[in-house]
């Protein structure tokens, strides 16, 4: 397999400024290399070109009357980012997207979806469904599932919607932070939802085996959206929001060791690594490691 690289250093989807270094970081963090050792062919597309916040308006612009901060610019980047996605496809590279803050899934797996049925799997602590209206924060990196799936005002708006990526086709796995309304549409919705203590009852690996499943099936591949803070703090302090009682170490590279094996990654995303918020940049290294046992490295 060959990866191609793709930065997209955005800072628009949330509060704590500094996940536009994300993409440095997780390079400076030795990619490339953990790739190489992973056997891996890896071209480097280099960064999207992203404003600084500083020079933007975080004017909201919304479908509706709600809020959502940097929209404009999310549009912009997405944009770009899904068009280098479908382009690294169609040259038979696998996309590794670097963030950047969560809003970015939106690009990202737009692009994966363009010309395909895919599924996703969302390895996060959130669940990335809010709204303009229903956000408690108005920060797009909590809305990127939303607005792919269509969900409410998030319908019609064309460029953040991933028509082919279908509810059924949908896991999210580590949840321990849900909004009531997110709560709500993860009640009534064929979204495929494991929790915390979902996984402390039946074991990540059951978790992710059904997951997969669930993502893979009838679909032709899917994108692998992972967000840091997925992670326990302990292991990965460097995301903008952390929440205890994340993943650890090990569960977490036989899950990436689960995806390589599985065979069905189209795409992927590492996303709200913040190393302004880090240790000695160690959420970026874990990221690394985490990237090559989801390409394929084996400890034999
Ligand atoms: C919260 C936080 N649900 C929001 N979301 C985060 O602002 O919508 N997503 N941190 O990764
Ligand atoms: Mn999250
Ligand atoms: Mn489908
Ligand atoms: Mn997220």
């Amino acid at each position: 397999r060959s990866v191609r690289l793709i930065g997209a250093p955005t800072d628009y989807g949330q509060d704590r400024r500094g996940v536009d270094m994300g993409p440095s970081a997780i390079r400076y963090g030795g990619l490339s290399d953990g790739l190489a050792n992973a056997g891996v062919d890896t071209q480097d597309a280099g960064d999207l070109l992203v404003p600084r916040a500083e020079e933007r308006d975080p004017e909201y612009r919304t479908p509706s009357e709600g809020k959502a901060r940097f929209l404009r610019e999310t549009e912009d980047v997405c944009g770009r980012l899904s068009n280098e996605v479908q382009q690294s496809l169609a040259d038979g590279h696998t996309p590794l997207v670097l963030g950047g803050d969560h809003s970015i899934a939106i690009g990202s797996v737009a692009g994966a979806a363009a010309e395909a049925d895919i599924g996703a799997i969302w390895f996060d602590a959130h669940a990335d469904l809010n709204t303009p209206t229903t956000t408690p924060s108005g920060n797009v990196h909590g809305m990127p599932l939303a607005a792919l799936l269509g969900v409410d005002e998030w319908a019609g708006v064309d460029w953040a919607n991933a028509p082919s990526l279908s509810r059924e086709n949908v896991a999210i796995v580590g949840l321990r932070s849900v909004d009531d309304d997110e709560r709500e549409l993860l009640r009534e919705s064929e979204i495929s939802a494991y929790t915390m203590s979902e996984i402390d009852r039946r074991g990540l690996a059951n978790v992710v085996e059904e997951a997969l499943a669930v993502a893979g099936n009838g679909a032709e591949g899917y994108h692998v959206s992972l967000d840091l803070d997925w992670l326990d703090p302990t292991i990965a302090p460097g995301v903008g929001t952390p929440v205890r009682g994340g993943v650890n170490y090990r569960e977490a590279h036989h899950a990436m060791e689960q995806v390589a094996e599985d065979g069905g990654l189209r795409s992927m995303e590492m996303v709200e690594v913040n190393p302004t918020l880090d240790q000695h940049n160690e959420t970026a290294e874990l990221a690394v490691e985490l990237a090559a046992s989801a390409f394929g490295k084996r400890i034999l």
